[in-house]
Parts: C-alpha cells; structure tokens; sequence
C-alpha cells in the first residue's frame, strides 16, 4: 500500500511507518505547506494520507487519490481541514491526535495569556530600546481575583481551568453546546455568550472551529466586552473576525489581544494586527514542544496503519 505523508514528520513517527512493512512512504521533504496542485499530484493513487492543518483535504483531494484511499490520518486533534461529508459517503476512515497535545496547548494558551497582558513582548522590546517610565508605565493586567470566561469548555478549556485556579481567578465562566459536568472541579458556571463576553475580564477561546463558530467573535461579541479585558484565541483563527478585531484594538474597545491561530497561517507580515502594540501574535505552537510532536507522530503514524490494514484504531474520529 502507499501513503502520502504531506510534511515532514518527526522521526518517531516517520520510523513507525517505514518499519511496519505495510507502506511504502513518501513524504513532503519539507516543513512548508504543499501548494493545492502539488497536493493533488502527490495524493495519486495512494491508499492513505497522513496530513497536517494546512492541508484541506476536499473532493478534489479524495477524487485525485482515487478509490484505493482508505485512511486519512491527521497529525493534529483539529479536523476542520476535512470535507467530512465527502470522506463518509466514501468509507473512508480518520484518525486524529486528541488528549496529547492537550497539556502543551494549555501551557502555551497560558503563556500567551501572560505575556499579553502583561505586555510581555513589548517590555522586551523596551529594554532593547533603553526605554523606562512612571508609576504606570507598561502596566497591565492581572489574574488575581478576576473573572475568566472560557468558550469551548472541551479537554484543552479544561486544562486551562485546571492552570488558571492557582492564580487567583475569582470566577470561571464558560460558554459552549452544553453544560460540563466536569467544570465542576473548576467551579465553572456556564452562561451564555453574552454574559460571558460582558462580565469576563480574560476571554479565551478554546471551541472547535465549526460552522457556528466562524466568525463568531466578531465586532457584535467585541462590543459586549469590557475595555480593560484582555482575548486570547488558541483554537482557529477563523473562529474570529480579524477585521472587527482589529477595530476594537486600534480604538481601545478591548485592551489586548494574543492569537496563537489566525487566518491565514502565516499571517502575512503586511497585515494591520502586527502593526498594534496590544497585539501579541503567535504562529500557532500551541501543541510545539518536542515530546508532544513526537507523541503527536506516534500516534498519527499508528491510527494510519491500522486504518490501512482494517483494524482498530488507537484515536479513531468518529463522525
Ligand atoms: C497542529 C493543531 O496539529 O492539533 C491541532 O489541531 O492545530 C496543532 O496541534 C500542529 O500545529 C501541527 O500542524
């Protein structure tokens, strides 16, 4: 059987695969995205596909591997990438990297969340340019005794409730499709949107980018937020409007933003939000330390040759 590996994957992973004696591999030698027609091209007749985020995996794709594609296996928890409704009426079968990557994306949402409202990057700048000032020079924001209002209360909003209760946080609001009871050991109270958008001091967004959710922070849930509060998005950068963003930034409806997904990846270097000093913008490394992209490629690498071979899968999507 072949398989098409769309980027670069760590070598635990890649060593699963080539020593399995299932595959035959070949993979993008390269750590860019693939361009659509060079995706196509490589996908010929494959029987399955491990990719990455940056890969929309659409008819196209599925018609250009052709009918022998059984498995497509992402090297990530997100699936948004795929036309799923096209991959079921074809049998074909998925595979994603869920749990894993859930302690490194809770730490990195964390740090986002610091270095954003205590203006982190800016002060480093400061120091560079021989910069000091008054009593409320380069002041910012803290936890301690504020409130926190997560959307998306999965395993990664989760992580981060866990984290934020030893700073501090007074109340911990969250919003999403229902009610958790595990929030509970987080004594998160679950509210609507608009609540949690007018009483929260820190929103962070942790929901899966669905539908629904495109383009859902935008500048009616902006305005609803308070000036002094502080956004952190570390899910999908399409959840949110980066126009409206920008909006509420530059006229100081919200005090700051920190993005670790923006739309697109990479954000081009010309683009309004890296030109605001309120704006701390990552390029999505939530999952990046090197024992969970190696857990990562372990797993992608595994769910693959079971699917390949018609057996059970260790994270199996079922949808
Ligand atoms: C990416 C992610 O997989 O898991 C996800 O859904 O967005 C990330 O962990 C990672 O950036 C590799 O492309």
């Amino acid at each position: 059987m072949k398989v098409f590996v769309t980027k670069r994957l760590p070598q635990e992973g890649l060593e699963i695969l080539t020593a399995s004696g299932v595959c035959e591999v070949s993979m993008c030698d390269s750590d860019d995205t693939l361009t659509k027609a060079e995706l196509l091209k490589r996908v010929d007749g494959v029987d399955g596909i491990l990719c990455v985020p940056y890969d929309i995996i659409d008819s196209a794709v599925l018609d250009a591997a052709g009918p022998n594609l059984k498995m497509i296996s992402c090297f990530s928890v997100g699936f948004d990438h795929l036309d799923l409704v096209e991959i079921k009426k074809r049998g074909i079968r998925v595979g994603h990297t869920p749990d894993i990557l859930t302690d490194a994306t809770a730490e990195l949402t964390i740090a986002l969340l610091l270095a954003t409202s205590r203006r982190i990057p800016e002060g480093v700048e400061m120091v560079k340019k021989g910069e000091h000032g008054g009593s409320l020079w380069m002041c910012g924001y803290g936890l301690t005794g504020s409130t926190v209002g997560i959307i998306g209360l999965g395993r990664i909003g989760f992580a981060i409730a866990q984290r934020l209760m030893p700073f501090g946080v007074k109340r911990l609001l969250y919003s999403g499709r229902t009610v958790k009871a595990q929030a509970a050991e987080v004594n998160g109270e679950f509210v609507p949107l608009d609540t949690l958008a007018s009483d929260s001091d820190f929103v962070i967004v942790t929901c899966p980018l669905t539908p629904e959710t495109q383009g859902m922070c935008d500048k009616a849930f902006f305005s609803k937020m308070k000036n002094t509060a502080v956004f952190i998005n570390s899910s999908r950068g399409a959840v949110v409007n980066q126009e409206d963003l920008y909006e509420v930034l530059s006229s100081g409806k919200i005090a700051a933003a920190g993005l670790d997904v923006t739309s697109p990846e990479p954000l081009p270097t010309n683009h309004p939000l890296l030109t605001l000093t309120n704006c701390v913008v990552l390029p999505h490394i939530g999952s990046a330390t090197f024992s969970t992209r190696g857990a990562m490629a372990v797993l992608a690498a595994r769910n693959l040759l079971a699917g390949l071979q018609g057996t059970h899968m260790p994270s199996e999507l079922s949808f």
